[in-house]
């Protein structure tokens, strides 16, 4: 499809984007483009405030995998469900014989294995970082089982986000934690079998708020490197400090080859949990058009998973909302001229840059992607569909009983 849009002689810019065939590069690019999904996404989650609980919510496994498919049937884009070890398999490794029956039965696959060490009350001073060595000990029969059970099931990523740290200086010792956390972190690496990766996201605080022991991405990334070479960075994007160049640290982790994946999310202020794109849709571009700019070798193994808590928004509204908008952004940064870029780049043409860059931004995708639906037999307005499908009407009803017993407070 060739359209002239906007000639500008003066610029010539737009000239550029005629010739190239926009809906065979948003094809390809989302042919391609996978994003997993949070099992806990689909329950009832709040804040430290409370929680509104919502009669469709999620209530066990079986229910998560049920609303990750219809997600997956509905986008053509999330085909794995994210697990969190504690809330999706408190029976650790009996539980992976149903797990396996679920993924059978609702045609969506178990993804990356998360473990939790933040809820247990012996990890008040932390947990692999903890000064007890009984704690620390504990803390790394969890990551071993954790492992264990992403080995049986057969999923690539162990992904460990630990919330230690301290509340008041002087209150730790932060050299000593950094320690223990070698320990703990060659031990798991050990323990990786065949085509498995650990990935060690940082967050720099909640809940401690003097210190978090992998606060940043250079103490997770030089903490990976010394786990191994199958440890990777997990950049969780709601886990910088206001004004940070996110997509900087994309590229250099990139540079090192040292990225292995992210949680994909939105915030206004801190570590908001939101819907993707929701608050500044122009970040996941610029994250995305940094991803398309680097190798394959190092992008191709690079996992796209969302983190969200949808207090408000109804759960498989958000998360299929989610999931189109992560479509729509990375098609966007599809279409940016790679190669003008880079000329106008080298050449410091500044405002022809941006205008080139920005181009792909404002380009609406919308109806190429729905063009790239049809013809993959997909639904053309996943949304529009799955309120037409009464899912979630039904879902209502059938875990209503089960989540009126749910507890809304926070204390
Ligand atoms: C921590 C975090 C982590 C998950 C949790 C649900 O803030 O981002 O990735 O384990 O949220
Ligand atoms: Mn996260």
């Amino acid at each position: 499809m060739i359209f002239l849009r906007g000639f500008n002689s003066a610029l010539g810019w737009s000239k550029v984007m005629t010739n190239r065939n926009t809906a065979e590069i948003v094809a390809k690019a989302l042919d391609g483009f996978r994003i997993e999904v949070p099992s806990w996404g689909f329950a009832n989650t709040g804040t430290r405030f409370g929680k509104f609980i919502q009669n469709g919510a999620a209530t066990n496994i079986e229910e998560k995998f049920s609303d990750a498919a219809q997600v997956n049937l509905l986008t053509g884009a999330s085909p794995t469900v994210a697990l969190h070890v504690l809330w999706d398999l408190p029976g650790g490794l009996t539980d992976v014989p149903n797990i396996q029956k679920l993924e059978a039965q609702y045609g969506v696959k178990a993804g990356s294995i998360n473990p939790n060490l933040f809820q247990d009350q012996d990890y008040k001073f932390g947990s692999i970082a903890n000064p007890s060595s009984e704690i620390r000990a504990r803390a790394i029969a969890h990551l071993l089982d954790s492992v264990a059970i992403g080995h049986a099931l057969g999923t690539k990523d162990v992904s460990l986000w630990i919330a230690d740290g301290s509340n008041y200086p002087g209150t730790q010792s932060i050299s000593k934690r950094i320690g223990w956390m070698e320990e703990a972190l060659a031990a798991t690496h050990q323990a990786l079998g065949e085509g498995q990766r650990m990935l060690v996201e940082y967050k720099p605080f909640e809940p401690a708020f003097y210190h978090t022991d992998i606060a940043d991405w250079g103490m997770a990334l030089e903490l990976a490197r010394r786990a191994g070479p199958k440890a990777k960075v997990l950049v969780d994007t709601g886990h910088h400090l206001q004004g940070t160049n996110i997509e900087q640290i994309v590229t250099w982790l990139l540079h090192v080859d040292g990225l292995g994946g992210f949680h994909f999310n939105d915030r206004k202020y801190s570590d908001d949990d939101l819907t993707l794109g929701s608050i500044d849709p122009y970040q996941l571009f610029r994250i995305f058009h940094e991803i398309l700019s680097a190798p394959a070798q190092v992008t191709d193994a690079v996992a796209f998973m969302i983190d969200q808590s949808h207090n408000l928004k109804g759960k498989l509204e958000a998360m299929v909302q989610s999931v189109v908008t992560a479509q729509e952004l990375f098609a966007k940064a599809a279409l940016v001229d790679r190669a003008r870029l880079a000329h106008l780049q080298d050449s410091c043409q500044l405002v022809e840059a941006e205008e080139c860059f920005r181009d792909a931004f404002w380009q609406d995708v919308r109806p190429l992607v729905r063009e790239w639906r049809a013809s993959r037999g997909l639904p053309v307005e996943p949304l529009k569909a799955l309120a037409e499908s009464g899912y979630v009407e039904k879902i209502s009803r059938d875990r209503e009983a089960r989540n009126r017993g749910s507890v809304a407070s926070y204390a």
